[in-house]
């Protein structure tokens, strides 16, 4: 087999660097055959990497016999490394190509391949997820994959400007915090435990001590529902800060979404063309309607909720095509939400707990949360939990737990917006789903 180490090359330019400036120097590329072409005397291929491709040019004329030879063997998809000259050539891409003095084929891939990483053959969702790294040597993959490093990046920059502390709690945990949501039990020595649904509790308790705090971490839920916008393992942005209310909260997620957006807009403009989106950045202050609100819209165009029902997901879509963007739900029954949600004090019926939707689909949640163990306690009782067994959440409150308020954002559900795309799984690298648990 002819195959090679590394030895001592290393790269010296992705092939997006590549410019008619370095026209003559000699340069390493590493990365994957795309197409392979045979002229006769001509033979061509193109290298892929991660930032793009170029086209390698061998004339028979220019290049050694043994890698003119070598040519002809690629196999599509293996990983290569070429010692070349870049010259000019006006039919080439960007007006340059390489012609190769040495190369090396450092893993050959099989033929044929699962799929067709080019996309020129159209493969549906589940094989493309199941040869995912082949996939993700897309064009359009990767945009979404770049795009999600800037939000994240743009995320974490905005919440440390506004004095937000970033923090890891444990995944591995003893008791549930969403009660609507299903625990995956994982076997932890002799005791019983969960993976977390959230890190609800921890943030809330950091405010204690850190004042502000955000995670960007995994969630899992073990509902057993597939569909476009679910996932069983998912990322969510949260945040919490001691001393405000939901209102504060409502207006950094609102800075926090319009400044994301417009990030988006002006970093990934190539990626955004990649995908054929063209990103609206939202408008401040955004809609807010009350859940109240909410069943009258809905009530006029047929769709009957029950007062006190959370909003089932055709009737969410309904409302995002009357409301349209990003907009506000508040005033929620108290009896919908979390126990932790603070009920309003001259109404307890309703709650201070807001969700923020985009079009028909819920971002993120949030609200004001209770600091009082008294109430906590009656809370927990109403929703017909032990408080016996959330006897070390509690335990904190008696320590002078500040009032406090935050919001978790579905980091995925953000992507499929920023994305344009309508399902989930194409903008998570690895997704745990129903069916779904490798690769
Ligand atoms: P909630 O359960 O509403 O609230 O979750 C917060 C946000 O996380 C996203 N999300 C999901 N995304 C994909 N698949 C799922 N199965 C899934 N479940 C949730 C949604 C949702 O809005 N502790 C509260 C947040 C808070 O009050 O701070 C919570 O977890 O975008």
């Amino acid at each position: 087999m002819d195959l090679f180490s590394l030895e001592d090359w290393r790269r010296t330019h992705f092939t997006n660097q590549l410019t008619q400036e370095l026209k003559d120097e000699r340069v390493i590329l590493m990365g994957f055959v795309g197409n392979v072409r045979d002229l006769g005397g001509l033979k061509f291929f193109t290298l892929h990497d991660r930032e793009g491709f170029v086209q390698i040019t061998a004339p028979r004329s220019k290049v050694c016999e043994h890698v003119f030879q070598k040519i002809d063997k690629l196999t599509p998809q293996s990983s290569v490394a070429v010692k070349g000259k870049v010259v000019i050539a006006k039919q080439a891409p960007r007006g340059i190509e390489v012609i190769p003095e040495e190369l090396k084929v450092l893993n050959e891939a099989i033929t044929p391949l699962p799929l067709d990483p080019t996309g020129r053959i159209k493969s549906n969702l589940d094989t493309r997820l199941d040869a995912r790294l082949l996939d993700l040597r897309h064009p359009r993959q990767k945009a979404i994959f770049k795009m999600k490093h800037e939000v994240t990046k743009k995320i974490r920059e905005f919440l440390t400007k506004r004095g937000f502390i970033e923090v890891q709690t444990p995944k591995i945990v003893a008791t549930a915090t969403e009660s609507g949501a299903a625990l995956f039990p994982v076997t932890y020595f002799e005791k019983e435990a969960f993976l977390s649904q959230s890190p609800q509790l921890y943030k809330e308790v950091l405010t204690g001590c850190l004042d502000r705090v955000f995670e960007i971490g995994p969630i899992f839920r073990a509902e057993e529902h597939d569909t476009p916008r679910h996932l069983n393992e998912t990322t969510s942005v949260d945040i919490e800060a001691a001393f405000v209310t939901q209102d504060d909260v409502m207006k950094i997620l609102e800075d926090m979404i319009v400044e994301v957006f417009s990030h988006v807009k002006t970093t990934c403009s190539h990626e955004l063309g990649v995908l054929g989106r063209d990103l609206e950045i939202p408008q401040k202050p955004f809609t807010r309607i009350s859940y109240d609100e909410v069943l009258k819209k809905l009530d006029s165009v047929g769709m009957k909720i029950p007062w006190g029902e959370d909003i089932p997901t055709p009737a969410e879509r309904t409302l995002g095509e009357l409301m349209g963007g990003a907009f506000f739900i508040t005033d929620w029954p108290t009896t919908i939400k979390p126990f932790y949600i603070e009920p309003k004090e001259d109404a307890p019926h309703l709650c201070q707990a807001f969700d923020l939707m985009y079009g028909g689909l819920e971002l993120a949640s949030g609200g004001t949360r209770i600091h009082r163990e008294e109430l906590l306690v009656k809370r927990l009782k109403e929703k017909g939990l032990k408080p016996e067994s959330f006897e070390s959440h509690l335990k904190n409150f008696r320590y002078g737990m500040p009032p406090h308020a935050g919001f978790g954002l579905g980091l995925d559900r953000l992507m499929m917006v920023l994305t344009g795309l309508n399902n989930i799984r194409e903008v998570v690298l690895f997704p745990r789903d129903r069916r779904r648990l490798f690769p």
